[in-house]
This record gives structure tokens, sequence and C-alpha cells, in this order.
């Protein structure tokens, strides 16, 4: 591997993409070698803290198996290395042939999180419109993308940060910061300082469990009871923000009808949360309102119901006054810039953007297409088949629920490349695989909404033969005769002043204040003077807009698939993903030093399960669900660690994949998202 540096010898400050998180680092060059990552302490998203996957970018980006050369899979299921050149002749004509006989929409796109949003996002986008295909998937379809419709749907945006150190209570449900975002920790302490209080929701005891005021443990999948336990208990006492509400919302009147089933009683029965804990946080919310914070994770987007319950926090939130304030739903302003997609100017509607018939709400707000959809596509299994795939920086096979079938319908494709800095289970299924540049062999513009700043992230470094996104996408274009008018820019650097200019901020200054430029001063309570992003222009309590696509039209409750299809076959609920702090999702795991601390996967299991079984500790045993099955070994946790009944697994593991037993079939009718928690299980001795 031929590698050099391309700035001098010294520091460089830049941004750490190991995560999307994107916190400040300095990166040291000594003797043209990157020697050291450090935090550097003058940006506000991290303030001169980093997490350890931050110094292991240098690990990454050494790693003796890296991928330098783009390789070609053999008859006999090997692969070669080629030249670059020869790669991307062969890929384009490949395109041209699926092109020619089965229309572009034959062919997509997939980004993972490896890229992150923005700029590299954007590339993606803009190639498959051009191209002529509507077909754009994303790890999107399993993140992110609930919570950003359970939140916009309500009040028309979601700015995913608060401002912790301004709150004076804080709610997280189903989510564990010091694993997964360590910056909200300092935050949590600046607030705790001043006397903040914090309520933990969550079905298994994680490390942010411990520093609760109050920590419950609902069945997987029952927060929305609970959020409108506490929508009663504010509209009943009368506690909510008058002036917020009667101004500036729609749809009281049908939610408050609503919200009357949801007495403590009633709560309890369904989330196992005594009523006695509901009162408590509820009056919680009524002293310390509107400065609070709501933070929901994973924990309950995951589900076959997530938009609506997080819908419902959004709702919590908004009955609290908790509106644009910088603790509460922060109405971040957008810098003024151009964007690379081309949805106004070929949005392809007619071509049947796959999975938008299925969920239109996800492909009207989003502009994506639904991956699971997709993996039924690849299977011929759909309106039209998808016969070619991209995937930049993603690992479905590990990532995307019921493996089995995602395997297969990867291996059924004409033309699969993927573009990674390693070769995954993914890339091993591949006809091509490009070798991809990491974050420090590229330089990228940041947005960070929570600030309304912007930052610059540096290129580094460079290996022989490795390019970066833009000259991928760039150099496909122009061997297909679309690179002239749609990738005209030669060089990245080109691409970011092209999109930067109405900002009035150049790369020139950018490059000098590594710290970030603020685009706009934030403002707050800006819904006084402007109408919300809703169609309304109001919070939307009942969405109006749902209703004309026939969903519900206040983010109802609906009981978890478990409670609603108990099964003696399957009687333990399985949630997945808890976050490892030294692993992402599949990543790291080739990282020696990290996997000494992970060595193994484990299933947690209650002890009193484990007795009533005859497990022992780390015995293997094998999880089995309606879709596939899994072995793996037993790890007994302590008795409030988990709630008896409820399993665990992490889904990154490439040996044992969790995603073999999850669901693709069953999804949240809004927003698409597949069940990866509150799966229906059995346990079997082997
Ligand atoms: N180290 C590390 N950090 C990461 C990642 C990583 O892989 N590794 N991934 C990143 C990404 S892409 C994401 S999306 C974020 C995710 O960030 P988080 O959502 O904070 O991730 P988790 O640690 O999985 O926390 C989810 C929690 O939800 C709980 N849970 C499960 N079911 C329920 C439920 O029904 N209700 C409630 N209330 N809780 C439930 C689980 O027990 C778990 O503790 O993390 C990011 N940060
Ligand atoms: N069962 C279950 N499944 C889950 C989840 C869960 O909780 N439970 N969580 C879901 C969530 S929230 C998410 S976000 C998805 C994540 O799904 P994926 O995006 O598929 O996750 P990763 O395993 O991080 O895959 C990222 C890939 O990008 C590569 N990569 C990293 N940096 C770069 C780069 O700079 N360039 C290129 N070209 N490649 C790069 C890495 O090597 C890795 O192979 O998984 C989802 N799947
Ligand atoms: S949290 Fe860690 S991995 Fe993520 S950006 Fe910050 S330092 Fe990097
Ligand atoms: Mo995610």
């Amino acid at each position: 591997m031929e590698v050099k540096t391309v700035k001098p010898d010294g520091v460089v400050r830049t941004l750490c993409r190991m995560c999307d998180t994107r916190c400040a680092i300095n990166v040291h060059l000594k003797d043209g070698v990157i020697a050291d990552i450090t935090p550097f302490e003058g940006h506000p998203v991290n303030q001169g803290k980093i997490c350890p996957r931050g110094s292991a970018a240098i690990d990454q980006f050494y790693h003796i198996d890296r991928i330098t050369k783009p390789l070609k899979k053999q008859a006999d299921g090997t692969f070669i290395e080629i030249s670059r050149k020869q790669a991307l002749d062969e890929i384009a004509a490949k395109i041209d042939e699926l092109r020619q006989s089965h229309g572009a929409r034959s062919i997509g796109v997939w980004k993972g999180e490896g890229m992150g949003f923005h700029q590299q996002e954007e590339y993606i986008r803009r190639f498959a419109h051009a191209l002529g295909s509507p077909n754009y998937f994303s790890n999107d379809s399993a993140c992110y993308n609930s919570r950003f419709l359970g939140y916009s749907l309500v009040t028309g945006f979601w700015n995913s940060f608060p401002e912790f150190s301004d709150a004076d209570l804080i709610l997280l449900f189903g989510t564990n910061p010091p694993i997964c975002h360590p910056p909200f920790m300092r935050e949590f302490a600046d607030a705790r300082r001043r006397g903040a209080k914090l309520i933990v929701i969550d079905p298994r005891l994680n490390p942010i469990a411990c520093y609760a005021d109050i920590f419950a443990q609902p069945y997987p999948g029952t927060d929305g009871a609970l959020g409108w336990g506490l929508i009663r208990y504010l509209i009943e006492t009368k506690s909510y923000d008058f002036e917020l509400v009667e101004r500036h919302s729609i749809g009281l009147e049908k939610m408050a009808r609503y919200a009357e089933r949801f007495t403590p009683e009633y709560v309890e029965e369904q989330s196992g949360i005594y009523r006695d804990v509901v009162i408590e946080i509820a009056e919680m919310i009524v002293k310390y309102r509107p400065r609070m914070s709501i933070f929901p994770g994973t924990g309950l987007e995951h589900y076959e119901n997530g938009v609506n319950n997080v819908r419902t926090l959004a709702s919590l939130s908004c009955l609290a006054g908790a509106l644009d304030i910088s603790c509460g739903l922060f109405w971040p302003e957008e810098m003024a810039r151009r964007k690379l997609t081309l949805h106004d100017e070929l949005p392809l509607l007619d071509q049947k953007p796959i999975g938008a018939d299925k969920f239109p709400v996800l492909y009207d707000r989003r502009k994506e297409c639904h991956t699971m959809t997709a993996i039924d596509a690849m299977l011929g299994n759909s309106d039209y088949a998808l016969k070619g795939l991209i995937i930049s920086a993603a690992n479905p096979a590990v990532t995307n629920p019921n493996t089995r079938k995602v395997q297969k319908a990867l291996l059924n494709l004409d033309l699969l490349v993927v573009n990674d800095l390693f070769l995954t289970k993914t890339a091993q299924l591949a006809h091509y695989v490009l070798p991809g540049a990491s974050f420090l062999e590229r330089s990228e513009i940041h947005i960070h909404p929570k600030h309304q700043m912007v930052t610059l992230s540096q290129k580094i470094a460079e290996i022989e033969g490795v390019k970066d996104d833009y000259q991928l996408w760039r150099d496909l274009t122009h061997r297909l005769g679309f690179g002239e008018k749609y990738f005209p820019w030669a060089t990245e650097e080109e691409v970011m002043q092209w999109t930067l200019e109405p900002s009035g901020i150049s790369l020139e200054a950018l490059r000098k204040h590594p710290e970030g430029l603020v685009y706009k001063p934030l403002r707050y309570k800006k819904y006084k003077t402007r109408p919300l992003p809703t169609p309304s222009g109001k919070i939307e309590f009942a969405s109006p807009y749902l209703k004309k696509f026939g969903l519900s039209e206040i983010p109802e409750y609906i009981p978890p698939y478990h409670m609603r299809h108990k099964s003696k076959d399957f009687p333990f609920v399985l949630t997945t993903g808890a976050r490892k702090s030294l692993f992402y999702h599949s990543r790291h795991q080739n990282i020696a030093r990290f996997r000494t601390v992970h060595p193994t996967a484990e299933v947690e299991i209650h002890p009193e399960d484990a007795a009533d079984l005859g497990i022992k500790d780390n015995e293997v045993v094998r999880i089995v669900s309606e879709i596939g099955s899994l072995e793996i070994p037993a790890k007994i946790v302590g008795r409030s660690e988990l709630r008896k009944g409820v399993l665990e697994i992490y889904h990154g593991w490439e040996e044992w994949r969790v995603n073999f037993v999850t669901h693709d079939d069953i999804n949240d009718p809004i927003c698409g998202f597949p069940l990866l928690k509150g799966v229906p299980v059995r346990i079997e001795r082997i």
C-alpha cells in the first residue's frame, strides 16, 4: 500500500468521520505519516474530547486489509485485482447494457452510514437521477427517517441534537448516549450541575440509566402508551402551554379525546411501568417545562409503529412549550447553498420509485426508496426488476433485516458493485469491489444545524490508486455520456465551491477557520413571526396530510407485534442492536485492540429465564424466529439489567448476524421501517 500525506508535517485541524457526530480533531503528521489524532479544543460539537473510535481512524486508514485496487470476481468465485480503468470501463458497459435492455430504473444506488449525509450522499442521488433511475436507497430505511418523519409530521422539522446543557429535565427514550453520542455526556453534566433531572426509559439497564433520577423499563415497543399517558396528564390537569397550543396548533381536541383512555392504570397494563412512576414522570414535566429535552433513539424507531410513537413524543414536547428553544425542539435555519440532488429538475415519478407506492410518505418527504422493497425487486417480486446496484459505504448483508433473503437477492443481480474500505460480507457478494477513500482521503463540507455552523474537513492523505467518491461518480457518468451535463466539475474542490457560492462563505474562509463558521446566528421562537414548515403552518397534533394517504391522523398507539401475536412457539422478545462502544455497526471488528474488548457475540438473557431453561453462561444456544435462526453464546446478565422475557443481541457482528432472525416483512406503514426490535423468538438448547 503506497500512502502519502498531502499536507506538510505538523497538525491539521479537521473533523472525525468515524461516526456522524463529526467531532473536531487534530491530525498530527510526522515524517509523512499520520502519527496521532487528538481532540481539537475549538469546536462546539465536542469541546475538546474524542472517543477511542476517533483515534482508531489511524488503524482504519493504515489497515493491512484495506482494499487498494479494484477487484473483479472470477467464474470460480475468487477475486482478481484489475486496473481502475478496466473496472470502470466494464462497469459502465454493463450499466449501459442494462439501461438499454431493462431501462435506467433497473439500476439502483445504495448509500450506507459510512457516507453520512450531505455532499457524499448528494453525489449518489445525483448519479441515479442523471442516469434516469429514481432508485436511491440508503441505510436510512432503518435509521433516522422514522424519527425525522415522527418530528417533522408534527412540527415540520427535526433537529436531531438539542442543546441538553440548557435543559432542566432530560428524558431519554431508547437511547444510550455514553456509547452512541459521547458529546451529549458533557452537556448532560453541565445540566446536572445546575440541578437538571434525568429520566431514562429503556427495557435494558444501560450505562446512561445508572445516572438517572428515574429509570423505567417498559415492555419493548410500548413507549407510545407512556407518551400518551403523559399527554393525557398534561391535558387533564390543564398544565400545558396554552398560548403556544391555542395560537399555533391544530388537532388538540382530537388528541385530547384519544388521550382519555391512557390512564396511569392503562399505561401500566401496556408498558409494565408502574402507574406511580408514570405520574411521577408527568409531575416532573409539569414542574420543569418548558426547559426540557426529549431524545428518542433507535429504541423507538425499530418497531412497526415507530413513527407514531415518536410523533407522540414530539406532541408532548410541543404541549410542554418546548418548541424552538435551545434545549427543546429547536428549529434550525438552513444555510443558503446549491444542492446537487436533481429531484426538482428530474423528479422521475413516472418511473415508479421502488417502495413509493407502499410507503408514499417516506418517498414524498425523503425522496428515497425503500431498501426492503428493493430486496424484493432484486428477486423479481415487484412491478419491475432491479438488475444492477452500486452500494457505497454500506454493509446490508449484515445490517439489513432477513439476511438470508438479502444475500439471495444480492447474488441474483446482473451487476453488483460495492465501494468500500474492506472486503465485507456484502463486498464478498459483488461482481466488482472498488477501493473506497476514507474520510482522511477526501475534503467535505459539514453543516451542524444545532449550531448553525459550517465546517470544512480536510483531505490529509492519499493511497496510490484510491480516488475520492466524487471521482468515482464523475468517471462513471463521463463514460455513460452524461458527465458533461451533470458532473462537469473536474475536482471535489470545484464542486464544493459551486455548492457554497450562495452562502457567501468561501472555501478559503473555511480553511482558515477549522473551528467552523456560523452561517446564521441562532434565533428562537421563530414560529411567532412565521409559519412552521408543516402543511398548515402550525403544530399538527392531528395530521390532515397523513389522513390524505389513508393513515391515522393522530399518532395512535398500537400494542407491539409481539403483544398482538402471542405465540407459545416464540415466547421471548428479542431487541437487537444495543450499541457497543468500540464497534460501529459492522465496523472495527478488524481492529485487534478493539476486538480484545469485545471478543465474541452474546445473547443477553435474564438469570431467571436462563435458570428456567437450564442455560449456563457462555453456552451456545439457538435463537429462532419466524424468519430464521442463529447460534450464539448466552450471557446471563444481572437481574435488573434486562426485563425478564427480553433478550438482546448486538447487530453488527459479521460472524453472528442477528439479522438472520429479524423481519423485513413487518413494517411501519409511514416510514417502512422493519421490525428490528421486539422480534418474537424462542431459545433452543443445542
Ligand atoms: N459506538 C457506537 N455508536 C453509535 C453507533 C454504533 O454502532 N456504535 N451507531 C450510530 C447510529 S447509526 C445510530 S442510529 C445511533 C443509535 O443510537 P441509540 O439509539 O442511542 O442506540 P442504542 O445503543 O442501540 O440504544 C437503543 C436503546 O433502545 C433500547 N430499546 C430497545 N427497545 C426499546 C423500546 O421499545 N423502548 C425503549 N424505550 N427502549 C428500547 C435498547 O435497550 C437500547 O438501550 O448510534 C450511533 N452511535
Ligand atoms: N438488527 C439490527 N439491524 C440494524 C440496526 C439495529 O439496531 N439492529 N441498526 C440500523 C442502523 S441505525 C443503521 S444506521 C444501519 C447501518 O447500516 P450500514 O450503513 O450498512 O452499516 P455499517 O456496518 O456501518 O456499514 C458501513 C460500511 O461503510 C464502510 N465505510 C466506512 N467509511 C467509509 C468511507 O469513507 N468510504 C467508503 N466507501 N466506505 C466506508 C465500512 O467499511 C462499512 O462496510 O444498520 C441498521 N441495522
Ligand atoms: S464520537 Fe468518536 S468516532 Fe464519533 S466523531 Fe467523535 S471522536 Fe469520532
Ligand atoms: Mo443509524
